[in-house]
């Protein structure tokens, strides 16, 4: 819970930042983005492209034992298709780290002449996790690191010092992840980041990112609140196949939960505030089921 967004992006802030990732970026070799899963568009930052250049990269879809298993193939196949080699992880029990390190390999091989060119024959290559606040880079680094000890040590020449992490024979990763900021394009990307949780919940009102995720999955993933909430269905249906207004509707629904939740003040109104935090706990948490926001 500590881990949410309490960076405040200021101009700069995200200057100083883009200065040292640019500068660290010279060190490596491969870039790995890591992605929140369900949020595959909105969990990028809109300037990694720019930095990078053409710099190998691999796509992390991480926390993927929250996303829908079909969405995030899709996502998998999507990245393929744009040249870039995406692998499908959950960092908190260490599924598809080793995948990140075949992929890797992978492109280590393919790059063998190129890496050489750059005079680095028979040294590693090296690596570097990026990515927005909150989708899992420590938990990756982690991971990666329990499996793989050995740190590597300082590097004398390096005007700061990084530390190396041994992955493996010939790959090397800096220890230290670029925290990048995230997108604030849209009202959209906005929700997204606060349904997972990647920015407080103060920025936007509880009630109403909890309003819009039922919105949300009312639409799209209705089954799962049914299931969850032990709703009845023909109940719901017609609440649905009305023609009051859309959010009316989703209102009643929230209402109907809230009650069932117990989430009544003394006088008999009910607790939104509290509703809408049992809602997106229980979302952020899993228990509501597999879910991508965000589809291909
Ligand atoms: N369910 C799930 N939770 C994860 C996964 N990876 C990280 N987390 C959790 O997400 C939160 C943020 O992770 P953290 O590694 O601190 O993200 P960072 O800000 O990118 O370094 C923590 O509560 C982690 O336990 C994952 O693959 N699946
Ligand atoms: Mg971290």
């Amino acid at each position: 819970m500590d881990n949410k967004m309490n960076i405040n992006w200021y101009p700069g802030h995200m200057a100083k930042t883009k200065r040292q990732i640019i500068e660290d970026l010279k060190l490596i070799d491969v870039v790995v983005e890591i992605l929140d899963a369900r949020i595959p568009v909105s969990s990028q930052n809109p300037d990694v492209k720019e930095y990078i250049k053409n710099k190998n990269k691999v796509m992390v879809l991480n926390k993927s034992d929250l996303a829908d298993e079909n969405e995030t193939k899709k996502w998998v196949k999507y990245f393929e298709s744009k040249g870039i080699p995406a692998v499908i992880t959950d960092s908190s029990n260490g599924k598809g780290i080793n995948d990140v390190i075949k992929t890797v390999e992978n492109i280590a091989k393919e790059n063998k002449e190129k890496f050489a060119q750059k005079g680095r024959v028979g040294k590693s290559i090296r690596i570097m996790i990026i990515g927005i606040p909150n989708v899992g880079k420590s938990s990756f680094i982690n991971r990666i690191t329990k499996k793989n000890t050995a740190q590597v040590g300082n590097r004398p020449g390096v005007t700061r010092q990084k530390q190396w992490i041994r992955i493996k024979d010939g790959i090397e990763l800096m220890d230290t992840p670029g925290v990048l900021w995230p997108k604030f394009e849209s009202e959209e990307v906005g929700l997204n980041l606060a349904f997972t949780g990647t920015i407080k919940d103060d920025i936007l009102e509880k009630t109403e990112i909890a309003f819009q995720l039922i919105k949300f999955l009312v639409n799209n993933y209705l089954k799962n609140v049914v299931e969850r909430y032990k709703l009845d269905e023909i109940l719901v249906n017609n609440i649905l196949n009305s023609d009051e207004e859309e959010n009316d509707k989703i209102m009643q629904i929230i209402d109907i939960i809230a009650k069932k939740r117990g989430a009544i003040l003394s006088g008999g109104r009910l607790d939104y505030e509290k509703i809408s935090i049992i809602l997106l706990d229980e979302f952020r948490s899993g228990k509501m089921g597999r879910i991508t926001i965000e589809k291909v």
